[in-house]
């Protein structure tokens, strides 16, 4: 009996044992939240399997008891070779996320559903107030500023990554159109 390559992980091993490296190294990139330094060898593994969006500075608008909805906003990133796509987003503090964005229409900035929100290959998208954003519909709780909302997101290639975002005090936006973009005019 040889037993000779329980020793530790090395990425030579990679040859002899693929689908191990590959499970690790996603598990890996999913359990941690700090920057992950992709090299070549796992954007390669990682390739064979679901990329691995990373999401950073994730908040969310704090809004007053009473208030029927929220917003939350992040920046996803995309270090894999291949474009991704946000499809869909679910929270407990919320009955429905929506994935919307800003579009002016008659000169005036207003909100709009998306389908899905596309991560070019190698690169990111910000999610902030007056452009892209998570809607919270229908908040089942107030949100104070510092509560912490869950966020589950949704890719098109069948991947699901949880963020946690803290909510913010947000002053609605004025300055891209001219107009306040608050973000409540489902309920107005
Ligand atoms: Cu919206």
């Amino acid at each position: 009996m040889s037993k000779t390559t329980n020793c530790s992980l090395r990425p030579r091993t990679k040859a002899a044992s693929p689908g191990w490296l590959i499970a690790a190294l996603w598990l890996l990139g999913m359990a941690m939240s700090a920057p992950v330094a992709l090299g070549a060898d796992a954007d390669d593994a990682t390739e064979a399997r679901a990329p691995i969006p990373l999401v950073r500075d994730a908040y969310a608008r704090a809004v007053p008891p009473g208030q029927g909805n929220s917003a939350a906003f992040m920046r996803i990133i995309n270090p894999s070779a291949k474009a991704l796509a946000l499809v869909g987003a679910s929270s407990s503090v919320a009955r429905v996320v929506e994935l919307h964005t800003h579009a002016r229409e008659d000169g005036m900035m207003k909100m709009r559903r998306v389908e899905r929100i596309e991560i070019p290959a190698k690169s990111e998208v910000v999610l902030q107030p007056g452009g892209l954003h998570l809607m919270l519909i229908e908040l089942k709780q107030s949100l104070a500023p510092n509560d912490l909302v869950d966020l589950r997101l949704l890719f098109d290639n069948g991947s699901a990554t949880e963020v946690t975002a803290q909510t913010r005090a947000i002053v609605p936006r004025a300055d891209l159109s001219g107009h306040p973009s608050d973000q409540m005019p489902h309920s107005n």
